[in-house]
């Protein structure tokens, strides 16, 4: 007789593996589709599982969610090790050969099963498996999330385009096992469920009938109340009041990831430079506070220390600082790269030449105010944050934020603030555009 009986810590950790993953594909695809690679399925299918494309909103639950399937991920995984119910998960040697036996069985093609503990050879490999790919969906995930300060794991997994890939496919893979799992569940019946609600005996049967009544509603109960508790947990946290365009505890998850990040940042941490100098155009993207056009020869940056007196240098001014030159990936938050050279001075330099101190944020502005963003001043200090002037071997183009822009590697390009007017230095955090509508103010790569 099939052991089903599970422990109850098993069962627990099993429906909430559930619940996160779920929601982790769900936020996962509403980032995702940034790429536009939206399956070809019929729109209701999306439109009725609110699965449209909501980068911000995506993001703030896929970063708040990640710790609890990490955490219950790691519960599940500590508690099969210690209990020792590895033992009945775990592949063995012969579960490969048996496998394939269970799998003709269960398609209908033969009749022979081999005899089985708990778990049969198919599911102790798809089980086993699944362990791995939420695993690696938890380390690929990490890394496209902070790529340049685990720049060691990026290069383990083939760097970041390939990470994403990684990520998406072992998505893919959870999805597929999740489907064959419900059908097969399904195939089981009635008990083998109730064993994982209820946690009944290898026969599936108690010795009274009461007893087994008992039993069931009782799972059913708490298993119900269990969900109806965590859909009300979820329901109440979708229905906060906004904090910069974001449920408030969402935001608190944000600014808490954040401010982590920001601890665990080493100044000695790079983006990968390729030694070469590209040429060619660069991709493209936002234009706001880059209406009309800007006088190089009568624009000045202008720089706001914490003495509310306020410097300007011309641009000649600024390429008159060492010339750096830097070849990197820009990496938007919408899901793209694009390498490009991009020279000029660092902030460093500015700061010295100017003989200011640093403060503790920079906050930087288009001369009509139309696009404002704030950075913490390790990254602006970073050898590659740079006052950009070129791009790619010419003068900075107009559409990519002539006369000079920001460019920062270890940022989301939305930091890289193109046609700087103002720099503002100061203790306190400057507004920030992208923040006030719903995105991780960090930001950090
Ligand atoms: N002034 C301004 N700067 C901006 C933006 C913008 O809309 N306006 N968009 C940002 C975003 S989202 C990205 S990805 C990069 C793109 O830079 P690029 O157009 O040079 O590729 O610029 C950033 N700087
Ligand atoms: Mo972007």
């Amino acid at each position: 007789m099939p052991d089903v009986k599970h422990p109850r810590p098993v069962r627990w950790l099993h429906w909430l593996n559930l619940a996160f993953f779920g929601l982790m594909a769900w936020s996962g695809l509403r980032i995702y589709w940034a790429n536009d690679v939206y399956l070809p399925l019929p729109d209701r299918f999306y439109s009725l599982l609110r699965l449209d494309y909501a980068l911000a909103y995506g993001m703030a639950v896929h970063f708040s969610v990640a710790w609890l399937f990490t955490l219950n991920g790691l519960a599940y995984v500590a508690y099969t090790v210690f209990s020792g119910e590895w033992r009945e998960l775990l592949p063995k040697r012969s579960s490969w050969r048996q496998a394939a036996q269970v799998v003709l069985h269960d398609l209908g093609l033969t009749g022979r099963l081999p005899l089985q503990g708990r778990y049969n050879a198919a599911q102790r490999i798809s089980y086993t498996g699944t362990i791995l790919m939420g695993a690696g969906l938890v380390v690929t995930g990490l890394d496209i999330y902070k790529p340049t300060q685990l720049a060691g794991l990026t290069r383990l997994l083939g760097g970041y385009p390939a990470a994403r890939r990684e990520h998406f496919w072992l998505m893919f893979g959870m999805l597929a096992f999740l489907l064959v799992h419900v059908v097969q569940v399904a195939r089981a019946g009635w008990v083998n469920l109730r064993a994982m609600l209820a946690g009944f005996p290898p026969s599936g049967r108690l010795p009274e009938p009461s007893a087994e009544r008992r039993l069931t509603r009782r799972a059913l109960l708490t298993g119900g109340a269990a969900a109806a508790l965590g859909g009300s947990a979820w329901a109440w946290v979708l229905t906060r009041p906004e904090s910069d365009g974001l449920m408030w505890p969402l935001r608190k998850v944000l600014t808490a990831n954040g401010e982590l990040w920001q601890a665990l940042f080493r100044p000695s941490c790079r983006a990968p430079e390729s030694g070469q100098t590209l040429e060619g155009e660069a991709r493209l993207n936002g234009d706001l506070g880059l209406e009309g056009a800007v006088d190089s020869a009568r624009w000045r940056l202008r720089v706001l220390a914490g003495d509310g007196q306020e410097r300007a240098l011309s641009l000649a001014e600024v390429r008159a600082l060492p010339r750096v030159e830097l070849t990197t990936a820009l990496r938007c938050i919408e899901g793209w790269s694009d390498e490009n050279t991009f020279a000029g001075a660092r902030f460093s330099e500015l700061l010295r030449r100017l003989r200011l101190a640093p403060s503790r944020y920079a906050g930087l502005e288009t001369p009509d105010r139309g696009y404002y963003v704030s950075l913490d001043m390790a990254t602006m200090l970073h050898p590659q944050t740079l006052l950009v002037y070129e791009m790619n071997g010419e003068p900075l183009a107009a559409a990519h934020g002539a006369p000079l822009r920001l460019f920062t590697p270890l940022k989301y390009g939305i930091k890289s603030l193109k046609r700087i007017g103002l720099i503002r230095l100061s203790d306190s955090r400057p507004p920030d555009y992208w923040e006030e509508r719903g995105y991780d103010w960090y930001a950090g790569l």
